[in-house]
């Protein structure tokens, strides 16, 4: 059986830095992973118009001085093409491929008390055992299909956005459904648009949305751009968000209507979230979000002709950014096409897909294609999906069944020698993500080489500090509006799943500090043992 120091599940953005770095720490690392390629996400999410809603100068690694000059983003925010490309870059110059093992899916991984090792299980029935295991599955990486009656009856082609084929689908000259409103779905629509003979868009729940500006990046501005890695880094660390613009300084209750509406507009302008830090009480306080859905309701007014279609696309029962706000380019603007239709399914109540298309409001839709932009088992499926036993046998589905329970989104009580990276109950999906994965491979990297320097074999979170972190998640998760939405973040959107606020919500910096204090106090919270 092969023996490994680690098993990382995930060759995604966590599972190629985890490998360059536990390789620099002198040990043996296997990746696994089921997709046909590395990129993770960026390798499944291939639908029109993909592309990330962080700035390519921030979503992208921060630990080899040498790529951040030598890479080139071509646009102010990357397409899916360009980030997978990239991610293809890292593996060749790093002479990663070696080490990873591609189209193999983990089914079971079970700890030994006896050898203090796991034992690893794949579809194919090969087993490994490993001293540990860092689950780097992603926290957007199983899709929710939802259950649509009539959906297996459909005669034309039905896709996830997420399982978007690989030789693309040619949507000209054809008409296509599409279920959800949430960020692939506004990034889907207007490229769809532009060739589809009809796109009919199925909204249950109006988003809110800003423009990105994206925008080609040009050769002189890029080369002013990449002299600025190092203080964008260095601000991205200490940030709520983790994000290279400072944070906000005053509530929107001391400023004047003019000054507010000016801040709201120069940030607007910038494009992105930056919107969002523009004052402290945005996220406490339901009467500041509001002034900020005002104005961002108000744009949305502004970008749709017809008045009547502008307010069915305008949110109205969640606080704006409690569920992820989006980042587009010509979202609304793709409504006042002629090919494009708003099918507002709280108006029009949905009825069936039928062999034809979909029926809703009384009316059938006949369609070719139907795009389910329809999101994702958040933060846990992933980790779900795989049979993970601790001490005593005991199943990761068993000890999360009433929710997540995490040390830090980094460890699980009863579970040693196991990390997850951006796990629930870490900054994860409100942060820039890979600075967030890049905390998080330090952390588990330093803690494997204090371990081995001192000759210890396990590392466990203790019950005691997980109901800490716990308790301090909750506490400052339900000072801001964010329970208040249906969310993702909540669970809200799997039925059944139990409704928590799955990251943390403490900001970027603080959780930094926070992980950097339980280091210096010898990693405080977990059991070290020999
Ligand atoms: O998924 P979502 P997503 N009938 O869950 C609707 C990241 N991401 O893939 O709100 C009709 O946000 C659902 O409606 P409702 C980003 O973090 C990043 O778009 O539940 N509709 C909602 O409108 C993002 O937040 C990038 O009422 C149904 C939509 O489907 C996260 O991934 C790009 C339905 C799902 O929206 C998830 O985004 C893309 C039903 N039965 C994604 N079931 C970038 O970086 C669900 N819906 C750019």
């Amino acid at each position: 059986m092969p023996v490994t120091d680690v098993v990382v599940v995930g060759a995604g953005f966590a599972g190629l830095h985890l490998l360059r770095r536990l390789r620099e720490s002198g040990l043996t690392v296997r990746v696994l992973d089921e997709a046909g390629g590395v990129g993770g996400t960026w390798y499944w999410n291939r639908y029109p118009g993909a592309r990330c809603d962080v700035e390519s100068l921030s979503y992208s690694y921060s630990w080899s001085k040498e790529l951040e000059q030598d890479w080139n983003w071509t646009e102010r925010y990357a397409a899916q093409p360009e980030i997978l490309a990239y991610l293809e870059h890292v593996a060749d110059r790093f002479d990663l491929w070696r080490d990873i093992e591609l189209g193999v899916r983990v089914e079971s991984a079970s700890f030994d008390e006896t050898t203090a090792r796991w034992l690893v299980r794949t579809d194919r029935g090969d087993d490994l055992t490993a001293s540990f295991l860092v689950m780097a599955t992603g926290c957007l990486s199983v899709p929710r299909i939802p259950d649509l009656p009539g959906l297996d009856e459909f005669a034309g082609e039905a896709h996830h956005t997420a399982r978007w084929p690989h030789e693309g689908v040619d949507v000209s000259g054809r008409r296509v459904g599409v279920f959800g409103t949430g960020s692939s779905a506004i990034q889907a629509i207007p490229t769809l648009a532009e060739s589809a003979a009809q796109v009919v868009v199925f909204q249950r729940t109006a988003a809110f949305s800003v423009p990105g500006w994206n925008r080609p990046l040009d050769p002189a501005e890029l080369a002013l751009l990449k002299k600025s890695y190092p203080e964008r880094r260095a601000m991205a660390r200490v940030t709520e968000g983790g994000n290279p613009w400072p944070g906000a300084t005053r509530s929107v209750f001391t400023v004047s209507a003019a000054e507010r509406e000016r801040e709201f507009e120069d940030r607007y302008r910038i494009g992105g979230f930056i919107l969002h830090s523009a004052f402290t009480d945005l996220f406490t306080d339901a009467d500041a979000n509001e002034l900020l859905s005002d104005f961002v309701r108000d744009k949305i007014r502004g970008r749709v002709e017809d008045p009547n279609l502008a307010e069915r696309l305008c949110p109205r029962d969640y606080p704006l950014a409690t569920k992820r706000m989006c980042i587009d380019t010509g979202y609304f603007e793709a409504f006042n096409r002629p090919n494009v239709r708003l099918v507002d399914l709280r108006g029009a109540a949905f009825e069936r897909v039928t062999t034809a298309g979909v029926r809703a409001g009384g009316e059938e839709f006949v369609l070719d294609v139907l795009v389910l932009a329809t999101g994702f088992d958040a933060m846990t499926g992933a980790l779900l999906g795989v049979d993970i036993r601790g001490r005593g046998g005991r199943s990761l589905r068993d000890a999360w069944a009433g929710g997540a329970t995490t040390y830090l989104g980094l460890a699980v009580a009863g579970f040693p020698n196991l990390f997850t990276v951006t796990g629930p109950l870490s900054p994860s999906v409100l942060s820039n993500v890979v600075g967030s994965i890049e905390h998080h491979v330090a952390f588990i990297a330093a803690a494997i080489d204090h371990m081995r320097e001192r000759g210890l074999t396990t590392i466990e979170a203790t019950a005691a500090a997980q109901e800490r972190w716990i308790a301090h998640a909750r506490e400052v998760g339900e000072g801001t509006l964010y329970p208040r939405a249906d969310s993702w973040y909540m669970g809200a959107n799997v039925p059944g799943k139990p409704r928590m606020l799955l990251p943390y919500v403490g900001g970027v910096g603080t959780y930094r500090k926070e992980c950097d204090r339980v280091v210096a106090a010898g990693y405080e919270g977990f059991k070290l043992s020999a």
